[in-house]
């Protein structure tokens, strides 16, 4: 049921803006970045608000590199506490009216959790969806305090493609990224120079996008200041407002020309269905994706036909077509993804009345186009883009080893749910004691026994340089889940349907027994399908209920400690993350 709520902001009033460029070439490919609190107004008609951001602003300059020409960046801790983020667990799910406590400002009847102001700004900075050296990738126990700086080398030895940082710390990433610890990277090529892409403003534009809540003062007026509130019935926060590069429904204005549209999923929790509508109707057909989170797609693809899904920390390059359009003609973009998000679809023709709290979504509003000016000559879209990849040849899969993994969701009393990844090992032959997990596909059955199911617990994954590997990622929970690894990108062989059953008392601490038939369940109505936009080199993807997701990577060029884990920052705070070792081969056999 819905209950539309009124917007406590004017959407589409303020321009969009656009992170400062800091581009590494022209500081000789050495950057200092200074990690400040500053202030930040998310919106004309909010007071400022203190953040926390990479040069003291929210997003943080978007750092351009070259592909071959590494970048040194000396980040400085120049925080100072406390952190400037209200932290709340209301104490209903709902308020007095029924709306969900997520849906509206304030704290819902929640106090201020007493342990947050006390973080005093300890940080580590994670290139995501760079190849980079372990020492410099950002290990989340790896931090550096205020007053002491950490100068990373970043090798650049990667193909173009939109990469961003933030922070990483063990425990608080939902925090420190939620006060603003987040900025934009762009690696560029001379590949993708030659043909002929939009390269910087204003026709490539980059969208960082994430969701915020704010406080409320006495009378229920909104005050500017940062709250990240959950309740007892979701552990993930999901605030109101769609912030797009630091301002809440903004408004761009566009020539009539084809733009480059680079957008990412920043936010903590919330996955995204783009939707793109002019009077009311979608006009997705503008949209041609031509990038994914590690660069150019083989070919152009359309995005799906309910619309662009971006889980969080993907990305996507788009090429948007405004060239047929008249002066004063308005495209709106909106979210049609409930929250928290289990894949199901949604008509984008049906997207404006998509509001619904029950859903967590009480306003769709992204971001507008508003077309101005005189025509550009409209781009050609080249039909042929990257070259410097294939899907992973069948003979090297049949080699490659093979990795299960299964999501599990433990519920606990009187705390939030732990969400762990469940490392799963072939059981010995007479290992009969209970607690298996078994996989059957066909006639064909195999089971497992769980090897690790903490961060902290022993690491089993040590994939070799230069090998290909096959990584079976098994939801055994009811939401979608973002899965990444960190290091080399890689590429998605299936998405197939599972049944399942838990028994009761199921899932412990460490162990886990369950049976998990490769089929459809009579109930499931998720297609389970790999859309032609997931079909590059990625850096993170979505699992969805009921979904077994396989993927080939090959880590290729760094050894070294690095990790894996779920992108929705209250789960990877919340033990859903792993590490892996890369190893070149010749280490292998001394290893002990
Ligand atoms: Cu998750």
């Amino acid at each position: 049921m819905s209950h539309p709520l009124t917007a406590p902001l004017a959407p589409f009033v303020e321009a969009l803006p656009v992170p400062r460029r800091l581009v590494a070439a022209v500081h000789e490919g050495r950057l200092t970045v200074r990690m400040r609190p500053g202030t930040h107004r998310f919106h004309r008609d909010l007071p400022e608000s203190t953040i926390w951001g990479y040069d003291g602003t929210v997003p943080g300059p978007t750092i351009e590199a070259e592909r071959g020409q590494p970048v040194t960046v000396e980040w400085r801790n120049e925080l100072d506490g406390p952190l400037p983020v209200v932290v709340t667990v209301a104490p209903h799910a709902a308020d007095a009216d029924g709306v969900p406590v997520q849906c509206v400002p304030g704290l819902s009847g929640g106090t201020a959790d007493r342990k947050a102001p006390a973080l005093a700004g300890h940080t580590v900075v994670h290139l995501h969806g760079g190849l980079t050296p372990a020492v410099y990738d950002g290990w989340a126990e790896n931090l550096f305090a205020p007053g002491q700086a950490a100068v990373f080398h970043y090798p650049m030895h990667q193909r173009a493609a939109l990469l961003w940082y933030h922070d990483h710390v063990m425990g608080v990433t939902k925090l420190d990224v939620y006060a603003g610890l987040a900025g934009l990277w762009i690696v560029r090529d001379d590949h993708e120079r030659g043909l002929g892409l939009p390269e910087g403003p204003p026709f490539e534009v980059p969208l960082l996008i994430q969701d915020r809540n704010f406080d409320v003062d006495e009378q229920g007026r909104l005050i500017g200041r940062l709250v990240h509130k959950t309740d007892p019935e979701v552990m993930e926060a999901f605030p109101p407002f769609t912030v797009v590069n630091g301002k809440v429904w903004p408004v761009l204005d566009v020539r009539p020309a084809t733009y480059r549209v680079r957008a990412i999923n920043g936010s903590n929790a919330r996955t995204y269905r783009l939707v793109l509508l002019r009077d009311g109707a979608p006009e997705l057909e503008r949209i041609t994706q031509i990038g994914t989170d590690h660069g150019l797609l083989r070919t152009p693809a359309p995005v799906p036909a309910d619309g662009l899904l971006l889980a969080p920390a993907e990305r996507a390059d788009l090429l948007v077509d405004f060239s047929d359009l008249a002066p004063g003609s308005e495209l709106t973009v909106l979210n049609t993804a409930a929250a928290p998000f289990d894949g199901t679809g949604f008509q984008a023709a049906d997207a404006e009345s998509v509001a619904d709290v029950e859903g967590l979504l009480p306003y769709p509003e992204v971001l507008r186009f508003r077309v101005a000016g005189d025509a550009v000559r409209r781009r050609s879209i080249p039909r042929e883009l990257a070259t410097d990849y294939e899907p992973p040849a069948s003979r090297a899969l049949a080699r490659a080893r093979r990795r299960a993994i299964a999501l599990v969701e433990r519920e606990l009393d009187d705390e939030p749910n732990m969400l762990t990844m469940r490392e799963l090992a072939v059981a010995a032959d007479g290992d009969e004691d209970g607690r298996l997990v078994t996989v059957t596909d066909g006639d064909e059955t195999t089971r497992y026994r769980v090897v690790a199911a903490h961060f902290e617990d022993t690491t089993t994954f040590f994939p070799v340089l230069g090998e290909y590997e096959v990584w079976q990622l098994i939801n055994l929970t009811g939401d979608t889940h973002p899965i990444h690894l960190h290091l080399d990108p890689f590429q998605i062989l299936a998405r197939r349907p599972i049944r399942y059953e838990i028994p009761p008392g199921g899932i412990g601490d460490r162990d886990l027994a369950a049976s998990i038939n490769l089929e459809r369940g009579p109930d499931d109505e998720l297609n389970h399908a790999i859309d032609d936009n997931e079909r590059g080199l990625n850096d993170t993807v979505r699992v969805n209920p009921n979904e077994l997701v396989e993927i080939a990577v090959r880590f290729t060029t760094y050894s070294g400690r690095y990790m894996y884990h779920c992108h929705i920052l209250e789960h990877e705070d919340r033990d859903m993350m792993r590490p892996f070792v890369t190893m070149p081969a010749a280490l292998m056999s001394f290893m002990a």
